[in-house]
């Protein structure tokens, strides 16, 4: 009963995203393994792995996959490597999440890679996701439909061509990336200035006509508030490292205000 229950929370994660689950996420950056088994144990709905910004390299991916266990992770990708997207896939990540994708021609090529043929051009190998042989030809079968495509929109251009972008067949989810929009606009790390909520409005709004899910990155939950009204359903909270120090500093706090006479 309770494994059955534990497999459902992967299996149907790609369903419930584009279902349009609220679903939260934080950021990791870290490659400890028992920073990702804790966070997966948390209650979060899946894990941000962070393979663009963070310390994590490409043989960091299995030991944290196994660590993350039931909770979904998707993968962030260092710029739009393929072989980055194979490698993570095979891996048995639950999805990708490609970052500064400025046109539609970068979210198809992404498409492509992640997805087997007929739709893609992924390459057929034997990895962990085929359970290195065991479930070959099941994982075949699902992994078009159960692999997620996040493509972000982070720049001006990307924010130009959106329309185009969320028309590429297969792509899941349009993930904002708040702060290299306000650099690409000009107003680095203003994330709520008038000019970056403008262009996250935009993009909102391409996604609404087209039926595509919105992610969007906050470093706390108020700073998702705005973004979470207006219709965003997969919502990043933090990372691993904010988190960590947000807490200790709540402890200090709390200790500095007990000991005041
Ligand atoms: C950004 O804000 O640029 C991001 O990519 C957050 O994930
Ligand atoms: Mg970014």
């Amino acid at each position: 009963m309770k494994k059955s229950r534990k497999l459902r929370r992967t299996a149907g994660f790609a369903q419930r995203v584009r279902a349009g689950d609220c679903l939260i996420g934080t950021i990791v950056g870290c490659a400890s393994i028992e920073v990702i088994e804790t966070l997966a144990g948390t209650g979060l709905d899946w894990l941000f792995i962070d393979g663009e910004h963070g310390a994590i390299g490409l043989s960091d991916l299995t030991p944290i996959l196994q660590a993350a266990g039931t909770c979904p992770c998707l993968i962030r990708i260092p710029g739009q490597d393929t072989v980055w997207i194979q490698r993570v896939l095979d891996a048995g990540a639950a999805g990708i999440i490609a970052p500064r994708v400025d046109d539609a021609g970068q979210a198809a090529a992404i498409v492509a890679a992640a997805k087997y043929p007929p739709q893609g051009r992924r390459g057929v190998g034997l990895a962990r996701a085929h359970g290195f042989g065991l479930r070959f030809r099941p994982y075949l079968d699902r992994a078009n439909t159960d692999t997620l495509v996040v493509i972000q929109a982070e720049s001006r251009a990307a924010v130009e061509n959106i329309d185009s972008i969320v028309a590429v067949p297969g792509v899941d989810a349009i993930f904002i990336g708040p702060y290299d929009l306000s650099a690409s606009l000009g107003c680095t790390g203003e994330v709520h200035s008038r000019v970056v909520k403008d262009a996250v409005d935009r993009i909102m709004r391409a996604c609404r006509r087209a039926g595509k899910v919105v992610g969007y990155f906050s470093g706390d939950a108020a700073g998702a508030k705005r973004v979470l009204s207006r219709g965003a359903t997969l919502p990043v909270i933090g990372t691993d490292s904010l988190l960590l120090i947000g807490a200790v500093r709540a402890v200090l706090d709390q200790f500095k205000a007990m000991r005041r006479p």
